[in-house]
């Protein structure tokens, strides 16, 4: 069960962030509006939420979930692989040694936190435009330390890792078609999203709950119908800086 979450707001520039998506202009209110619902939904689950004041310098800072990676064990500050974003992992620090001791992810090894999965004691480390083999490796001899088993699995469509797939409880994963060919992942049952509704794959798990993005009908569908329970939140805003769920929070 997770009892914590940090978050940041996203700052009035957020539109300066990076992105590769063709969805129109952002709007800041609305982006607000849709993470207080963000934040709302995460204390409904029972977590005590950090919200973290937004950082002019940096405009995508408020996907907090690239900067750090976190354990019961450990937090590990990564070292984010695009140049624009590599400072803002400094700015987690503050807040995650109250709750964990850090160590860091050294360069030349880059790491986003999105390319990193948990599934119980197991770890998928994906290796990706922004997560380079050697940012991979260093996090995987981390939590080795600790017990954990990691695997590498490369990223060839979306931007991390998890742009495609999310581990949702009871031995199963939501996945893109595309991830879903990968050996890797053959041990789990498997609910395969619809290649126009692969932004869904980013959902969230917490404490039993799965958050989806609203908008994505069939995915929902299938959930239903594997019996699970939903909430859904409109993302459009993040959704035009290629972020989703997972990305604006550390959960712990
Ligand atoms: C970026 O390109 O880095 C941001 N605009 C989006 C990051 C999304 N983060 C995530 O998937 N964990």
């Amino acid at each position: 069960m997770f009892k914590n979450a940090i978050t940041r707001k996203p700052g009035k520039n957020f539109a300066l962030g990076l992105t590769t998506s063709d969805l129109g202009a952002p709007d800041y209110d609305l982006i607000m509006e849709q993470h207080r619902a963000y934040v709302t939904a995460l204390r409904s689950l029972g977590l005590e939420v950090d919200i973290l004041q937004s950082l002019p310098d940096f405009p995508d800072a408020y996907f907090v979930e690239d900067v750090a990676v976190v354990t019961p064990e450990i937090a590990v500050i990564t070292n984010p692989g695009a140049l624009e974003r590599a400072g803002e992992a400094q700015h987690i620090e503050a807040v995650l040694s109250r709750y964990r001791p850090l160590t860091r992810i050294q360069t030349p090894g880059t790491l986003d936190g999105g390319d990193v999965m948990q599934v119980g004691k197991q770890f998928f480390i994906g290796v990706s435009d922004r997560t380079n083999a050697e940012g991979a490796k260093q996090l995987g001899q981390i939590l080795g330390q600790y017990g954990y088993q990691w695997t590498l699995v490369p990223v060839s469509g979306g931007l991390h890792l998890k742009s495609d797939i999310s581990y949702i409880g009871r031995n199963s994963l939501l996945i893109s078609k595309t991830l879903a060919k990968s050996y890797v992942f053959a041990n789990y049952d498997r609910i395969i999203v619809n290649e126009d509704e692969t932004y869904a794959a980013n959902s969230l798990l917490v404490n039993e709950q799965i958050i989806m993005p609203k908008g994505f009908p069939r995915t929902k569908r299938k959930l239903e119908e594997a019996g699970f329970d939903i909430i859904e939140l409109e993302t459009s805003e993040m959704q035009k800086m290629d972020g989703g769920l997972s990305c604006m929070s550390l959960r712990f």
